[in-house]
């Protein structure tokens, strides 16, 4: 057996008891997929992800890809190599795409359920396929010849990267100082270096198309500064045949050095220079206009989606390994029976504190499990086009205020209870012979990446609920007074409905408090000060109102099924239902209290301690 422990039962019950997502199959884009097809797919692939993908985890973390700095080029491990072509051999990288590039023709929900099971088996080879989606985006922004060539990215399975970062440009891209200067023929010589590059170079594609932002130069170009002064480029690595897409010389974008990291060894992160190696690196501005922190944001709106994915997706499998070893070790006696030193010894699932922390685990991963493919729901409508404008418009408002929490909740809740899942296993966790020390700190690089936790609380407050005029968040916060107020559940769940209404008084009024220091600032600046020190609390605090939300409202399917004679196989995972929603209602959601106590209390204290003294 491999690491990967999945949970393809929770993955159905989401998709089928709880979102009804096989009443949007069958019609429309949809129309070649029924619930059956988006089973198999499910079975499928955990299939595959529970046997050859997980295979060569541990081994490609414990020989990881080599740089050969001579040739700037990288040598991927051969386990990790065969697992990678089993995903190519299945078409896999087909599943992200709409059906006039050769899609699979399955909803957002699927597609997300369906890449939990790689993310989870062996993320790093989900990352390696970023070409087929990213094709997608040059072909959504590209001119008529560019569509072809997203379309020859897609057939020859090329690589793909997005290129942002640069040594002095990280959360602040807009400080990027890579230039593009415009030559006689159309195309661009770019020149600087960038830093962090996932997939920049390995030896499992023919090819590489690096989608990269820089700032464009040359006669009639206005120079701006910041994000909106950045265009998009193609820049391959290979130049290649536009008709054919067959490489031909290689273009002047090279790898100048793999860094050695604590995890996701797998995955290479690459320095990447343009330009400086005696070849100039040319490339194309994407659809021929500078909208480059737009069009690159299309990248990162699928990417912050990835990463969240990806985090819960190794905390499920963290939490099921912590399980099934908690299971079996025995150690000490009942907390009853402590003082009888003969009394038998038992599993140390009957320990208090052992089943608090796996019940805290269970509700973190099948929580943020249900909020991910909640917020993939919204991006089902906006595949499939349904409904009128206003409903389009909403749906798309309430993915973007839901896109931070899937990516910055996700991340970090899944790194904390990720420790948890290895105190579990006591000291064996520490071992490699287990899987949960690589999952820590291959999961650690999720609340960095692609927005740090920091970033994604500003996104959260100053872009998504401030600048939205409040208006996805005032129809999710309606869902959930809908929800407190109904009595699904027959009224068993009465005092979490009421923990929960209380947990949703608290985090409106923890952002009425931030509101407030917004708008104190325009009388003193300092005021958002106030506001910037507790954004990371209301991103949180409103990850566990939607973690709750979505626990009680799961419970109350789970209740009716019990009622309506569940089967044998059935019973116990519905009763996990309702034990996990209860858990977390009672022993979670009233912290809030004393979070919105400390966001109403804030001062700048803080802001005015001198940096000598920390
Ligand atoms: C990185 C990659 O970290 C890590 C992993 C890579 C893995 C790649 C592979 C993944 C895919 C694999 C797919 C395989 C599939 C296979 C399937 C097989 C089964 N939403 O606020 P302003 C835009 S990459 C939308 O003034 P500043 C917008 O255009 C590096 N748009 O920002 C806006 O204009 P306007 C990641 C947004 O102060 C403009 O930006 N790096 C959003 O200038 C300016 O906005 C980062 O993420 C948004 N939320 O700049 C950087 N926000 O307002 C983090 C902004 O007119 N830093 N725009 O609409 C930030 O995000 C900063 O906040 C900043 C600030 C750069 C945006
Ligand atoms: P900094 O921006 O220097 O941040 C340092 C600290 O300051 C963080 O805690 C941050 O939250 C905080 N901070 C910074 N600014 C603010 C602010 N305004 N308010 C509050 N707090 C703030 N980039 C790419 O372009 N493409 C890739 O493929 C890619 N892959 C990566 C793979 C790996 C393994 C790694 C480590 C990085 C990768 N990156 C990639 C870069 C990644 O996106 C950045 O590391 C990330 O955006 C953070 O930038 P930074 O490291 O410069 O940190």
């Amino acid at each position: 057996m491999g690491h990967y422990k999945s949970n393809v039962r929770d993955l159905e019950f989401n998709l089928f008891e709880v979102l009804g997502v096989q009443e949007r199959l069958g019609k429309g884009v949809l129309a070649e997929s029924d619930e059956e097809t988006a089973r198999g797919v499910l079975a499928e692939l955990n299939k595959l992800a529970t046997g050859p993908l997980a295979e060569s985890y541990a081994d490609a973390d414990r020989n990881p890809p080599v740089y050969d700095p001579k040739t700037f080029s990288v040598t991927i491990p051969e386990s990790f190599k065969k697992s990678y072509r089993q995903l190519l051999d299945g078409e896999w990288w087909r599943l992200g795409l709409t059906n006039d590039l050769g899609g699979f023709g399955l909803p957002p929900t699927v597609q997300w359920a369906a890449s939990e099971l790689i993310l989870g088996a062996n993320a790093p080879l989900f990352m390696y396929l970023a070409g087929p989606n990213f094709a997608m985006i040059v072909n959504k922004n590209g001119t008529e010849e560019q569509k072809r060539w997203a379309q020859i990215m897609i057939d020859r399975a090329w690589g793909a990267t997005m290129v942002l970062t640069e040594p002095d440009a990280g959360s602040d891209v807009g400080a990027g100082r890579t230039k593009a200067v415009k030559q006689e023929d159309g195309s661009w010589h770019i020149d600087g270096v960038k830093r962090f590059i996932t997939s920049a170079e390995h030896d499992m594609s023919e090819n590489i198309m690096h989608l990269v932002l820089a700032r464009p130069e040359g006669p009639g170009i206005e120079t701006k500064p910041g994000t909106k002064g950045l265009s998009l480029f193609l820049v391959p690595k290979y130049h290649f045949d536009s008709e054919t897409g067959e490489p031909g010389e290689r273009n002047g974008a090279f790898v100048t050095n793999v860094e050695h990291k604590m995890g996701i060894k797998a995955s290479t992160t690459c320095e990447l220079t343009f330009g400086q190696h005696g070849t100039p690196a040319k490339g194309w501005l994407l659809g021929e206009v500078h909208n480059g922190i737009a069009q690159m944001f299309q990248v990162i709106e699928y990417a912050r989606m990835m990463v969240g994915t990806k985090a819960i997706a190794t905390l499920s499998t963290g939490y099921l390994n912590a399980l099934e070893y908690a299971k079996e070790r025995v150690q000490g006696a009942d907390l009853p029976n402590m003082l009888n030193k003969t009394a038998p010894r038992v599993t140390i699932t009957h320990h208090p504190d052992v089943r608090r922390s796996l019940m805290l685990q269970k509700a973190y991963a099948e929580g943020l499990r249900a909020v991910y493919l909640y917020t993939a729901s919204f991006q089902d409508q906006l595949w499939t086009g349904e409904g009128d404008e206003a409903s389009l418009k909403l749906a798309h408002g309430v993915n973007d205020l839901l896109l931070p929490i899937v990516k910055g909740v996700g991340s970090e809740r899944a790194t904390e209870q990720l420790v948890q899942s290895l105190q579990t296993l006591g000291g064996s966790g520490f071992l490699q012979d287990y899987p949960i020390e690589q999952y820590i700190r291959d999961a650690k690089i999720d609340s960095l990446y692609e927005g740090t936790t920091a970033i994604q609380s500003l996104d959260f407050f100053f872009r998504k609920i401030v600048r939205d005029k409040g208006q996805a968040l005032s129809f999710v916060a309606g869902e959930i007074t809908k929800f407190v107020e109904s009595d699904e559940g027959n009224g068993r769940l009465k005092n979490e409905r009421a923990l929960l209404k209380q947990a949703l008084e608290d985090t409106q009024s923890m952002l009425g408090a931030l509101i407030g220091y917004l708008t104190a600032s325009q009388e003193d600046p300092q005021n958002i000060n106030k506001a910037g020190q507790h954004t990371v609390r209301l991103l949180l605090s409103v990850g566990d109102l939607l973690i709750g939300w979505q626990l009680l409202k799961q419970a109350g399917i789970a209740t009716a099924k019990l009622d309506s004679g569940a089967s044998a196989k059935d019973k116990p995972f519905y009763e996990g239902k309702l034990a996990v929603a209860s858990f977390f209602a009672k022993t979670v959601l009233p912290e809030l209290t004393a979070r919105r106590a400390i966001v109403e209390a804030a001062d700048n204290a803080l802001m005015e301690v001198d940096e000598a003294a920390f």
